[in-house]
């Protein structure tokens, strides 16, 4: 059995805050991954695609987005390829829209968590392999559905299941908000030749053998899901022997971008500038796939003249304005909380206060004469592998460390020039 895993496609995310031309951008970038989706799916001439939860973002449905998700699950079935889609915490089975949908014949929705089992059948008309699910009946599931989960036994085909849940890592007894919970051990354990999950946005492997992943969602919507967004292409023709394949699929990437460098800045043209130089050396380092398109979320950070300007929200708009033009960037974010004066920490040093006296302990450890009565062993991230010495390393810790304080014991008049 071959598939296609993708999950948390949030369709019809309002995208609020942003500008019209931009929220038209981000709506169409969703569909037109579902789109790639699809294609990709028909071109790999795959069995299954299977949906782990959020499809939608919410109870709202729009009529553009129902044609188009009707439209793209009859090219599917128009060419064999079964659709399996358990609801998760944004789609959930009570209100959803879901259910009034006239669904082609080859869709099983799941949207309450009593467990089901699709027969998935090939071209040839044959079981080629089982998708196990279950589905969200509320927005607040609490209970670990995964637990109801079983493989059909005995059949020697390919097993996989399906859920939105939020995997806790081995040993932890608590789930951080216990939301709809499971542990990767009983995952692992339970016989399934694949977990196929939704709920966590970032692409991750949890297990290789078993494999469980979560395929991450399909396009980014905010500055928290950066990098290349898609879906998880999986071949269980050999189920001992899995062939696990990341495929992108978002039209636009958002990257985060920090601007430390407007020492010297003193003009709109030359933050910009500034920017753009930073945006370009990290597009060399990772210039993602032919024709992406970016937003930009840029954080301006360090010290600047032009701090005071730079913390206007109405000056920030217009630096946003200018950078996404100059990007090539469908929008560009700005922030600029971080800003702060320039700061000469000499003229602190001799203070006969907590300020002075930080900043003299800050130097004494750059300089390598202080190490706080530390121990390699009391400090968790120290590895002696990659550091040379103890005071290398808290060099490394406290550098930049003296203006870091000064920016924050001190009220930002007072560092002005
Ligand atoms: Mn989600």
């Amino acid at each position: 059995m071959r598939f296609l895993h993708i999950a948390d496609v949030h369709l019809d995310t309002p995208f609020a805050g942003r500008s019209q031309a931009v929220r038209a951008h981000l709506r169409r970038a969703s569909l037109t991954a579902l789109d790639r989706a699809v294609a990709t799916a028909v071109e790999e001439g795959v069995d299954a695609v299977l949906i782990a939860g959020d499809l939608f973002d919410g109870a709202y449905l729009s009529f553009e987005t129902e044609r188009f998700l009707l439209a793209q699950m009859e090219l599917l079935s128009g060419d064999g390829i079964q659709v399996v889609y358990a609801t998760g915490n944004h789609d959930p089975g009570e209100g959803s829209r879901a259910g009034d949908l006239a669904w082609p014949d080859s869709v099983t929705v799941i949207e309450t968590g009593s467990p089901r089992t699709v027969a998935v059948t090939g071209r040839t008309g044959k079981t080629v392999g089982h998708v196990t699910a279950a589905g969200h009946a509320t927005a607040r599931e609490t209970q670990d559905l995964s637990r109801q989960l079983e493989p059909v036994r005995g059949t020697g085909l390919p097993q996989v299941a399906l859920l939105h849940t939020q995997v806790a890592w081995s040993g932890a007894d608590r789930v951080h908000g216990a939301y709809a919970p499971s542990s990767l051990d009983r995952l692992r354990a339970a016989g399934f030749h694949y977990w196929a999950l939704g709920h966590v946005h970032a692409r991750q492997e949890l297990s290789g053998d078993p494999p469980v992943h979560y395929s991450g969602s399909l396009q980014g919507r905010n500055p928290a899901e950066t990098g290349a967004k898609g879906g998880v292409l999986v071949d269980l023709g050999d189920p001992a022997a899995p062939l696990v394949e990341f495929r992108e699929f978002s039209p636009i990437r958002w990257e985060k971008l920090t601007v430390d460098t407007l020492g010297e800045a003193r003009t709109l043209a030359e933050v910009v500038a500034e920017a753009a130089a930073a945006w370009e050396t990290a597009r060399e380092a990772e210039p993602g796939a032919e024709g992406t398109e970016w937003m930009v979320a840029v954080e301006l950070a360090g010290p600047s003249p032009l701090w005071r300007q730079l913390r206007d929200p109405r000056e920030l708009e217009t630096i946003a304005d200018e950078l996404a033009g100059q990007l090539g960037a469908v929008g560009v974010e700005a922030r600029s909380a971080k800003v702060h004066p320039r700061v000469r920490v000499e003229e602190h040093l001799e203070r006969r206060d907590v300020l002075g006296a930080t900043l003299q302990l800050v130097r004494a450890v750059m300089s390598g004469t202080e190490t706080l009565g530390l121990a390699e062993a009391d400090l968790a991230g120290f590895d002696s592998r990659r550091e040379a010495t103890l005071s290398s390393y808290l060099q490394r810790l406290v550098e930049g460390g003296s203006e870091e304080i000064l920016v924050q014991m001190l009220d930002p008049e007072e560092l002005s020039e």
